[in-house]
């Protein structure tokens, strides 16, 4: 049997459900429970935090998982991605207040960052040379600037609409993501052959929805 951890609530759950039932893959789905069998395949799914899920497939406690790349990529694993699923679209974006006078990057070096994503904007700040102080949060980055915690966010826009809400403007992209299939790197031979089977019917989801 394969374990496949999702998100128990949130932005990723139901896509990632309905990937797994359009498969043709039947489960019972009781919102009260952390883990369900499937009653046609070989398959059983646990339900998790998202931020848990990289760490979970890393160490073996759940086999594969679905997970943004955002989140995937913040923990430094992303040498667990089989591959992109398709879902959840968004991007990790630095936002400015609305009234800021900003033209560069560099208008940036110096100034207070307040985000959920301390590697990732390392990166992308070490990557234009540009040497700012991050502040890591856990949630509501975008009223930091309002509360004069820092000057600019770094924080997830899908529709933008979270930033305008805000009073504030996006004005750099730091990183693209979507959901991702990840997998344990070290799966035994039975286990890697259900996760073909599965990916199979993925693909033939996929091929379906184009
Ligand atoms: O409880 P748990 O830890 O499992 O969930 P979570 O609250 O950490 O994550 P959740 O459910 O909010 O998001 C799960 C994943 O969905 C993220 O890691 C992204 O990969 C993806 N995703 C896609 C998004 C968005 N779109 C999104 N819009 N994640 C967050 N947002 C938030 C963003 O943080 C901001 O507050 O939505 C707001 C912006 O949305 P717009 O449309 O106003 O721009
Ligand atoms: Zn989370």
């Amino acid at each position: 049997m394969l374990r496949l951890a999702i998100q128990k609530s949130g932005r990723l759950s139901d896509d990632s459900l309905n990937l797994i039932r359009e498969c043709g893959i039947s489960f019972i789905n009781s919102s009260l429970k952390l883990k369900t069998a499937c009653t046609n395949f070989p398959l059983e799914i646990l339900f998790l935090r998202d931020d848990d899920i990289p760490g979970y497939v890393a160490d073996g406690v759940a086999d594969i998982g679905i997970v943004g790349q955002n989140v995937l990529v913040e923990e430094g694993k992303q040498e667990l991605t089989v591959e992109a699923l398709g879902f959840s679209k968004c991007r990790l974006s630095l936002a400015v207040p609305k009234s800021a006078d900003y033209n560069s990057i560099s208008d940036l070096n110096g100034k207070n960052i307040a985000t959920s994503y301390p590697n990732l904007l390392q990166a992308f700040l070490d990557e234009q040379g540009v040497q700012a102080h991050i502040h890591t949060i856990s949630g509501s980055v975008e009223i930091a600037p309002s509360i004069g915690l820092a000057e600019a966010i770094c924080d997830i826009v899908s529709s933008g609409s979270t930033l305008i809400s805000n009073g504030l403007k996006e004005v750099e992209r730091v990183f693209k993501s979507e959901a991702v299939l990840i997998a344990n790197q070290e799966l035994p031979q039975e286990k890697r052959e259900i996760l073909e089977k599965l990916l199979f019917r993925v693909h033939a989801v996929q091929r379906a929805r184009k």
